[in-house]
């Protein structure tokens, strides 16, 4: 005899109470032609913060998971017009939602039947009648891990940081939040000295434990609203919102000088290697793109002028 998961005791890690009030509402979508039945388990999961649709009808399905962009789907097994099994079919032909967990829910009992829906598509079972703990539970968990997963999988591997693209998106949006505001905020554009010889001297590994030092430094040293990305190799890109371009030139002077007097060791030796860096800062006008091209320019500057240091 298994007593159904208590969600009190779910949430009762620290971590799970700061996810819940951190993060943005989990996105349920619940297809079911019995109808009191939907309703009865989307009240339930509204009442744990979750943002809930309930379909009846699976010819909107489609329509729907754009609209809607749901984290998690609950599919009936026998409705009129589709089967689950039929629905699950569709949903996975698209890669778009690859990530998007299928749970049936399903009074089928008999698990060789489950297993070969299981085999067709979708990812697991929960027998109805389910009781609330369970099913909130059963969603949060799914949830959670699909999004822990979709941001291991949007990631730099190396880094931990953003992508090239993310990075990009995001100072063009906190660019954008500041025009708004007209509180200043900083892009900055960063490359280390003379890379290729640190890869040549002492090879390629040592070179991504220089990568990832530098990623580390600066993940400790900035806020949690700032962003971070690997722009390109050796070459990284963060948007500091709410910070004028002075602060920042001290905040990654800062890093610069921290950087510098960190020791590597790789083939019996012992090496540092420096940063430079340029800064920009937005005015009002210029958008995401102007202001990481005026970044590189400060960058370019501060390569000229001897590298080892931060041009504003
Ligand atoms: P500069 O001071 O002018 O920037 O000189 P540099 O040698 O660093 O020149 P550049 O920035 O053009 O060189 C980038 C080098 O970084 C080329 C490549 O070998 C190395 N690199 C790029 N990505 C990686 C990586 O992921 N790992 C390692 N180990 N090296 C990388
Ligand atoms: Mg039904
Ligand atoms: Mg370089
Ligand atoms: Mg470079």
């Amino acid at each position: 005899f298994v007593r159904p998961l208590d969600i009190t005791q779910l949430e009762n890690t620290l971590e799970n109470v700061l996810n819940l009030q951190l993060s943005e509402p989990y996105r349920v979508l619940i297809v079911d032609d019995d109808e009191d039945l939907a309703a009865r388990y989307s009240l339930v999961l509204r009442n744990s913060q979750m943002q809930v649709q309930t379909l009846s009808n699976p010819r909107q399905l489609f329509e729907v998971m754009r609209s809607f962009d749901p984290e998690i789907v609950l599919l009936d097994m026998n409705m009129p017009d589709f089967t689950g099994i039929e629905l699950a079919q569709m949903i996975r032909l698209n890669d778009e939602w690859l990530r998007v967990p299928i749970i049936y829910l399903s009074a089928e009992t008999d698990i060789n039947r489950q297993m070969a829906a299981l085999l067709k598509a979708g990812d697991d079972f929960i027998t109805k009648p389910i009781s609330d703990n369970a099913l909130t539970a059963a969603v949060f968990s799914r949830v959670q891990r699909a999004r822990a997963l979709s941001m291991a999988l949007s990631r730099d591997s190396l880094t931990g940081l953003l992508k090239h693209a993310d990075i990009k998106e995001q100072v063009a949006l906190e660019v954008e939040r500041a025009q708004r505001s007209g509180k200043p905020t900083s892009v900055v554009m960063l490359d280390l000295d003379h890379f290729k010889q640190v890869n040549d001297r002492y090879g390629h590994a040592a070179g991504d434990n220089v990568i990832r030092a530098l990623a580390n430094l600066m993940r400790q040293r900035l806020r949690r609203i700032d962003s971070i990305g690997r722009y390109g190799g050796e070459e990284f890109v963060a948007v500091l919102p709410d910070c004028p371009a002075e602060q920042a030139e001290r905040i990654f002077d800062e890093i610069r000088q921290r950087f510098a007097a960190l020791s590597f060791h790789a083939a019996g030796r012992t090496f540092s290697v420096s940063l430079s860096a340029g800064i920009s800062q937005t005015d009002g006008r210029a958008g995401g793109g102007e202001l990481l091209e005026r970044a590189d320019q400060g960058l370019y500057l501060a390569k000229h002028q001897g590298r080892n240091q931060v041009q504003v």
